[in-house]
């Protein structure tokens, strides 16, 4: 892109109202997490597919994520899967993340992979079964420890097929203990995002199977917990981005994971099918970021960006780096949207000048903008373009097939 068609850009901003040094001081600040498994082989229940040069263990792991920060300066951190990133000494984990300009992030438990699990974890009828999914949540809290991680990200896979198969009301106490008990074991520092699924792999109802389940515990709990919105666990039709609004307002939104879906949470890059609803999550965001109470803005502040995709059948560092770039794109649409002129014309009763004064921003080719950043970044102006043309995605394919998966 040449330094004219920035010119040009800058020109109709500018006569917009916009201030693009604001504008672009946001895009620098923007950080999205990756995650540990997006890296490693997976699939779906029918067959994970073995791909040459996957990584053999979550060291590489986080090899193949700096590539990704590398190329677009966007991912400092990455989250780890507990056990599926279970190392003997996390301090080591740490000091190789560092070693590559990255940190630990998000440490995510996992509750569904052990058969003790089939029929909860905990919220299972028996007491032992409880205690173990409890003491497995206990050891991730530590696990952060070590990392330095802030956040915990818990999605429970808990839940029934028929009804009559569990007690639901007691069930919903279980899971009130066990996230009490973990509560109890944070450090100030840290913040539980509590993750919502509205069913797979359960089919009849899961145990959190709403953002509103998710907020009553969090409120119940206490001023570190906050609810992880999932943009591929809604039901299709749900406004996720008045759910975003609403726990904002709420102080209760702790982050994303971000993905997008067709039919129902299948982990597919996010904004490939669905950038409007991104930008308009976006647009909310950046409506609070205004508020004059700070403490909605602190919350706008805290909220942990991140992608969960497991890429089935895309080449994982390209189809991560895709991933952010659509979530950059998309925020810097939102960047341009002018919030006074909407407030007008919503004020004047205006329905169609509102709607177009969002709609506008998302229809500027945010193109040289991120070009710009990026130069002034030191970045290469084409992320992926400087990475498939890199030696990287060649030199790995020495470690072979077989290599992590899920
Ligand atoms: C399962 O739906 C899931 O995709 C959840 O979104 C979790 O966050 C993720 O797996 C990792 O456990
Ligand atoms: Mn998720
Ligand atoms: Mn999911």
């Amino acid at each position: 892109m040449s330094d004219k068609a920035y010119a040009l850009f800058e020109q109709q901003q500018q006569a917009r109202g916009i201030r693009l040094d604001e504008v672009k001081n946001r895009l620098k600040e923007l950080k999205i997490e990756t995650p540990s498994w997006g890296y490693g082989d997976s699939g779906t229940r029918f067959k994970v597919f073995q791909k040459t040069g996957v990584p053999r263990n979550p060291f590489e792991k986080l090899e193949d994520a700096a590539q990704v920060h590398k190329v677009t300066g966007l991912c400092p951190s990455v989250a780890i899967h507990i056990p599926w990133d279970k190392v003997e000494d996390y301090g080591k984990l740490r000091s190789h993340a560092e070693s590559l300009g990255l940190r630990i992030g998000a440490v995510n438990p996992n509750l569904f992979q052990d058969d003790d699990y089939m029929l909860g974890s905990v919220t299972h009828t028996d007491e032992a079964i409880r205690r173990k999914a409890i003491g497995h949540l206990l050891e991730c809290v530590d696990i952060a420890k070590e990392t330095g991680s802030r956040d915990l990200s818990l999605w429970f896979a808990d839940g029934t097929n028929y009804p009559g198969q569990g007690d639901i009301r007691r069930r919903k106490r279980w899971m009130l203990d066990a996230l009490s008990e973990m509560y109890k074991a944070l450090t100030p520092d840290m913040r539980m995002l509590i993750e919502y699924k509205a069913f797979e792999p359960a089919f009849y109802h899961t145990d959190i199977a709403d953002w509103g389940m998710a907020y009553n515990y969090a409120v119940k709990l206490g001023p570190q917990a906050a609810v992880l919105v999932d943009t591929g666990h809604h039901l299709p039709g749900a406004n996720i981005e008045h759910i975003v609004a609403y726990l904002i307002d709420e102080q209760r939104l702790g982050g994303f994971h971000f993905n997008s879906y067709k039919y129902a949470d299948d982990d597919l890059i996010v904004g490939s099918v669905n950038p409007y609803e991104l930008f308009l999550i976006f647009y909310q965001i950046l409506n609070a970021a205004n508020d004059e109470n700070a403490a909605i803005q602190s919350t706008v502040d805290s909220i942990a960006y991140m992608i969960d995709q497991s890429h089935n059948i895309e080449q994982k560092i390209p189809a991560m780096i895709r991933s952010v770039l659509n979530v950059q794109t998309q925020y810097a649409k939102a960047l341009l949207i002018h919030h006074d002129e909407v407030a007008e014309a919503a004020g004047r009763g205006d329905v169609l000048g509102a709607e177009d004064a969002v709609r506008r921003a998302f229809e500027f080719d945010v193109t040289p903008l991120l070009q710009a950043v990026r130069e002034e970044q030191g970045l290469p102006t084409d992320p992926m373009k400087a990475y498939l043309a890199g030696s990287y995605a060649q030199d790995i394919l020495a470690r072979g097939k077989g290599g992590a998966s899920w």
